[in-house]
């Protein structure tokens, strides 16, 4: 068996992986990433699209924001429709100047994956059979299998960003977690489609027939989502299909700007809401979707991922850099309150924003439910107070300190 030693072992090369890579490794802390696939799976991947400022300077600190910084396109705000009639949610006047940016997932994960290679950082990808050991040990260690070899890799922390179906949340003892759960009766059939986008900024579209998104990668790349059944399957859509229904979720004036075109990447998100307590254990960090997951209707998955990974990488600077190894305690408690806002805030727009039908919601039937939800998102919208209580959380809530 190979044997490897590290300061830090990382699970997983996606956002949350690569971007804790890069900053610890820009702090002199050794990490090497251990990869289930290979970096061209990663990337083909299509995500997310909004990034909230603290995102962006954590990217900034990561010293890869060149081409975010150029190609990023900022957002003041955007829109909401209500059955065709748009209410516009101004972030910048309502938050006392935050924005958000425009960059897609996978755009930063190639600039992120560039930035390791060219810093000659390990990135061990379709490595096999992962499996975590001794967490609670002085010599927690990896095993996997690549390229037929087995391998072993020592460390003294494991940061397990390896997302909803990865091996380290199965790695803390189930007697030992708390899994809190809503699954949603719908999905999001997602299209990525070279043509320009319908709108400057983003237009969530609450309509009868369902839930729509128009959203953009650039000036010539859109990407929109239509809420469908969870039970749908992406065979059923044609391209035209697709573009048929948006036209009948946006409001008049986007839909008339419609412009179609083949789809570059289709397909079916499913939603739901999940949090894992706590988010640690012995040697090991939960980070990012390895530890909960949104419906992407408030713009947070990706957003609290990078949440994680900034208080992760400022507790491990502290332990190495001040031999504070008591203050890793700190993480799950300071994480998990930032994802409860970002968990809530997701849940509470997805209620909103969607609609539901069948089985009984919260003890009524989902003609009620959607009536209350109808009146509360009516009453936000139409006050200054409400649209900045939207605004407030969609730019995203501060990033807590260290104690
Ligand atoms: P990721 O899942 O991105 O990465 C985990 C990595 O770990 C993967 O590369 C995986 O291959 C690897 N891995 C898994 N098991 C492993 C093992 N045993 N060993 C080694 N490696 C392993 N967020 C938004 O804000 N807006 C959106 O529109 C949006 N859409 C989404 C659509 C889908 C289909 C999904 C699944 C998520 C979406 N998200 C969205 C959320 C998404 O952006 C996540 O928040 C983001 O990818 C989180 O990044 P990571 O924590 O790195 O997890
Ligand atoms: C996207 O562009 O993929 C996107 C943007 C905002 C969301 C969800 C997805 O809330």
């Amino acid at each position: 068996m190979k044997t490897l030693k590290t300061q830090v072992a990382i699970v997983g090369a996606g956002p949350s992986g690569l971007l804790l890579g890069q900053l610890l490794a820009r702090q002199g802390i050794d990490n090497i990433i251990v990869e289930r696939v290979s970096g061209e799976y990663v990337l083909g991947r299509i995500r997310a699209g909004i990034l909230e400022q603290g995102f962006v300077d954590l990217v900034r600190e990561a010293g890869v924001a060149e081409r975010m910084d150029s190609e990023g396109e900022v957002h003041n705000g955007f829109d909401i429709a209500v059955n065709g009639r748009s209410f516009h949610i101004d972030l910048k006047t309502l938050t006392g100047g935050k924005t958000v940016l425009c960059y897609g997932q996978t755009e930063i994960t190639r600039d992120l994956m560039a930035a390791r290679a060219a810093a000659g950082l390990e990135t061990y990808y379709e490595a096999s059979d992962v499996a975590l050991h001794d967490l609670k040990t002085e010599s927690p260690h990896l095993t996997f299998e690549q390229a037929g070899e087995a391998v072993r890799l020592d460390c003294d922390y494991i940061a397990g960003c390896d997302g909803f179906h990865g091996v380290s949340r199965r790695s803390i003892p189930e007697e030992l977690r708390t899994e809190h759960e809503r699954v949603y009766p719908f999905g999001w059939l997602g299209l990525l489609a070279d043509t320009p986008p319908v709108a400057e900024e983003l237009i969530y579209c609450k309509s009868e027939r369902g839930f729509a998104l128009a959203s953009r990668r650039s000036s010539t790349r859109s990407r929109y989502y239509l809420q469908v059944s969870m039970t749908d399957d992406v065979e059923n859509w044609s391209d035209e299909a697709f573009w048929e229904e948006l036209k009948k979720r946006l409001p008049e004036e986007a839909a008339e700007r419609l412009v179609t075109g083949p789809s570059l990447e289709k397909s079916i998100a499913p939603l739901r809401s999940f949090v894992c307590e706590p988010m640690q254990y012995g040697a090991l960090f939960l980070v990012g979707d390895a530890a909960h997951i949104v419906p992407p209707t408030g713009a947070k998955g990706l957003n609290l991922a990078a949440s994680d990974v900034s208080t992760l990488s400022r507790i491990l600077q502290r332990v190495y850099q001040q031999n504070d190894r008591a203050c890793v305690e700190q993480y799950s408690p300071i994480a998990l309150r930032r994802v409860w806002h970002g968990e809530r805030f997701s849940w509470w727009m997805s209620n909103l924003l969607h609609s539901f039908n069948g089985d009984e919601i919260n003890g009524m039937d989902a003609a009620t439910y959607n009536r209350f939800m109808h009146s509360e998102l009516d009453y936000y919208l139409n006050s200054d107070e409400g649209r900045a209580v939207i605004a407030r959380q969609y730019v995203g809530l501060p990033y807590e300190a260290l104690h």
